[in-house]
């Protein structure tokens, strides 16, 4: 799959979804492979509210421990293109932060729907891919900060 040939069709969830945890480690590719790191957090307690939300690409904000919300781009799923063999949350914050937090609390809010997640042809097109859902994120989110 090319970056170019990828559908979205944006869709607001009828309800924002929350979804809380500690931000443990995953495979360490977000920033190191993909200029894009994303906070991970446990899926175990929240098997409940992912059997109602399909795997995807999602929009929405996030807050770190009790910080503002930010805007935000959200990957529930597989990771088609690493195979990976565990489901996955994570959040990629389009904010600039001056140190990692692992450990801290993260709420993720889960506001609408972006696409499915693919298999690309290449790395770079899954850059180009994120590259191309942040810039739709940041027209379709309408920031609360509180
Ligand atoms: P991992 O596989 O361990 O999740 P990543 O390469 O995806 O590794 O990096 C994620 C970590 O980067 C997060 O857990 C967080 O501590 C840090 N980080 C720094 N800036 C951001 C950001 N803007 N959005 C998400 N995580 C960020
Ligand atoms: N992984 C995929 O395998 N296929 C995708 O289409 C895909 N799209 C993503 C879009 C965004 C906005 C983000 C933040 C992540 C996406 N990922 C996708 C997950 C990515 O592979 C994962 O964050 C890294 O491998 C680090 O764990
Ligand atoms: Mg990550």
């Amino acid at each position: 799959m090319l970056a170019s040939e990828v559908k979205r069709e944006p869709r607001q969830l009828d309800k924002e979804l929350q979804l809380e945890g500690i931000v443990i480690r995953g495979f360490g590719r977000g920033g190191k492979q993909l200029d894009c790191p994303t906070a991970n957090i446990p899926i175990e307690a929240h098997e409940a509210t992912l059997q109602t939300l399909s795997t995807g690409i999602y929009y929405g904000e996030a807050r770190v421990d009790s910080s503002v919300r930010y805007p935000a781009v959200i990957s529930i799923g597989w990771n088609p293109h690493f195979q990976n063999d565990k489901k996955t949350i994570e959040a990629h914050i389009l904010q600039k932060f001056r140190e990692d937090f692992y450990g801290s609390k993260l709420t993720i809010y889960v506001q609408g729907f972006l696409r499915d997640e693919h298999k690309f042809h290449s790395i770079e097109d899954l850059k180009q891919a994120i590259h191309d859902d942040i810039a739709t994120a940041r027209n379709l989110i309408v920031p609360v900060h509180y």
